[in-house]
């Protein structure tokens, strides 16, 4: 039989969540500030363009990504909507960029004169100028650097300086004094590119923490706001987790099923290392996803969901497969969820950062492309993404 995928192991995508949670922050921000769905590493393991998509049909007017590549491909995919790169791209891939009007990401004068030297016709190349306020990571950090950097774009009239931005270290966080000094920071920075006599019609600051949090206070996030963890259903932190301005919608939940259900004798041992030993006769049942799919070793000894039951993940998780302790038999293809509800039980992506000691952020881009991704749309499956099989792809 063709089907989408062959193993019984899937992420669904919710994309009525991923409307709902853009339609909910358009509401409130005000009218004139645009909403850019940032869509990078695959939509954070959503599927990137189902999810641009999505937002760009609910309110979303920019996306963006970090690498290169992933504009390319939304472009290739039909994607009309503009795009902005976060992260630094190659000068010499300048034209490129501008063939299929890429925004790109800019703050270092050497770039603007390699690219400016690079092969390119007369399209313009769009750029938006990254200030670091205190990231640390990407962007000018001076006046010196501001100067030398509109001095070479100045230097070509292909060049059109699109928007000006910052990103906030600690925008999740309850103590807002750095926050502060970032944002008092990049005014400052916006000033000196004014006079510079640069007037970037686009301004963004706003990560899903900073825009959930300060509309509501007057904050002014300029004219866009950069939406990420948020639209996915999920809370920035911990911290702004009972505090949030409306109810996030969870987007991606995990599934697979029992494809083995059998009764070990007391000392039996399970997985490699041999390290878990049944305390007496027990139920085992084998689930086909492992750590190549992104269910890390690490996770070994925590829970999924079988039957409404939270059943233990026993020995160690292999590349493929992992076995856990049933409370009783149950038939094969039972469904075994490792994210999401199943009966009154749920595993969330917090719960499950919780215990590797990361963010949620790092669980659903975790999830390996060999998972495949169903996508729901007004409550009916709409399409299967699975780069497996490459020849079956719909998207
Ligand atoms: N803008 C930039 C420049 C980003 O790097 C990110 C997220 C966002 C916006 C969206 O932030 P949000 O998901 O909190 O809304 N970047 C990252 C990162 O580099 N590591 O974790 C999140």
């Amino acid at each position: 039989m063709e089907t989408s995928f062959y193993r019984e192991t899937w992420a669904d995508i919710n994309l009525d969540a991923v409307a709902d949670n853009v339609a909910d922050m358009k509401k409130r921000i005000p009218e004139e500030t645009a909403l850019m769905a940032v869509v990078k590493a695959n939509g954070y393991g959503h599927g990137a363009l189902q999810v641009a998509r999505t937002a760009l049909a609910n309110g979303a007017e920019w996306l963006a990504v970090a690498i290169f590549d992933e504009a390319l491909a939304l472009r290739k995919n039909g994607i009309e909507a503009p795009i902005l790169v976060l992260s630094p791209i190659r000068p010499e891939d300048a034209g490129l960029a501008a063939k299929y009007h890429i925004s790109l990401t800019v703050f270092q004068k050497e770039w603007i004169s390699m690219a400016r030297k690079a092969d390119r016709n007369e399209e313009p190349v769009f750029l938006h100028i990254a200030c670091d306020t205190g990231m640390g990571r990407i962007g000018i950090r001076n006046d010196k650097e501001a100067e030398a950097l509109v001095e070479e774009i100045g230097k070509d009239r292909r060049f059109v300086v699109e928007g000006l931005f910052t990103h906030f270290a600690t925008a999740d966080q309850d103590d807002e004094a750095y926050f502060n000094e970032q944002y008092n920071r990049f005014e400052t920075m916006i000033d000196w590119i004014h006079d510079l006599g640069i007037h970037p019609p686009v301004i963004h600051c706003g990560n899903s923490a900073a825009t959930l949090k300060y509309p509501a206070e007057g904050r002014h996030l300029f004219n866009m706001v950069r939406y990420g963890i948020a639209m996915y259903g999920l809370s920035p932190s911990t911290e702004m987790a009972n505090k949030l301005p409306f109810p996030l919608k969870r987007a991606l939940s995990l599934h697979s099923r029992l494809v083995n259900v059998k009764k070990v004798e007391a000392g039996s041992a399970i997985g490699y290392g041999a390290t878990y030993r049944a305390e007496s006769e027990e139920w085992i049942g084998t689930v086909p996803i492992g750590y190549a799919d992104g269910w890390l070793r690490a996770l070994s000894g925590s829970d999924v969901l079988i039957g409404g039951e939270r059943c233990r993940i026993v020995g160690r998780i292999c590349m493929d497969q992992f076995m856990c302790r049933l409370p009783h038999e149950f038939p094969l293809g039972t469904e075994v969820t490792l994210i999401g509800k199943n009966g009154g039980e749920e595993i969330t992506a917090d719960g499950l950062a919780q215990k590797l000691q990361t963010i949620n952020y790092e669980i659903t881009c975790m999830i390996h492309p060999r998972v495949p991704r169903v996508f729901w749309k007004d409550g009916k499956k709409t399409g299967t993404v699975n780069p497996v099989l490459i020849s079956n792809m719909q998207q």
